[in-house]
């Protein structure tokens, strides 16, 4: 029995709840015997990537690098889970050229702003608003919608295990062998 690699990139706003779904997924997976990767800001902005900001320049320059760095996890044959706001279409784009657009599967995790910044985990939609932290997505940096999302989560209304037996009841026919 074998694994047919594929990135899984969820997309969505800070607090939309993309990391909980790419974490529970990859664990999910990793559980039914996939050979998984979990790609997000907590490995990637910390180490790879420290020396980048959130300006638009550096977000492009970061979703190059998670590109490169999915397409040799996806030779290696794993399946890799992401979880980055990837703010700008062209560069999601850019990473299914990149990887192949077969290879791409992107679920856009959809969620009010209004819900997002009322949860504000880390605080950070207060600080942006406050303007202590500038170039804040959805505050005063843009988030350009998924045009053809090959799944949509609205994370606002559905819990969190629907969701993930959903998106893995989804996924499994393309990964498996
Ligand atoms: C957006 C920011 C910013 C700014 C710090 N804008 O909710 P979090 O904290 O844990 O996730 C956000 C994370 C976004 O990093 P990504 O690599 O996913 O962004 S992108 O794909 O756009 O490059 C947030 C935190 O970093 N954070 N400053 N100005 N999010």
């Amino acid at each position: 029995l074998g694994q047919q690699p594929k990135l899984l990139w969820f997309t969505g706003l800070s607090g939309s709840g993309k990391s909980t779904l790419a974490n529970g997924t990859e664990s999910k997976l990793h559980r039914l015997g996939f050979k998984t990767y979990l790609l997000d800001g907590d490995n990637v902005r910390s180490g790879l990537n420290q020396d980048l900001g959130f300006t638009d320049l550096d977000r492009i320059e970061n979703m190059r690098r998670i590109g490169e760095v999915a397409k040799l996890m996806l030779d290696a044959g794993l399946v890799v889970v992401s979880a980055f706001i990837s703010p700008f279409q062209k560069d999601r784009e850019m990473i299914a050229e990149l990887v192949g657009r077969h290879n791409f599967l992107e679920i856009y995790v959809n969620c009010p702003l209004e819900v997002c910044e009322k949860r504000d985990v880390k605080g950070l939609y207060k600080m942006a608003r406050e303007g202590q932290i500038k170039n804040f997505t959805g505050i005063d940096s843009p988030y350009e919608i998924p045009e053809d999302p090959y799944m949509t989560i609205c994370s606002a209304d559905l819990n969190i295990d629907a969701a993930l037996d959903e998106i893995v009841e989804k996924v499994l026919p393309e990964i498996q062998i």
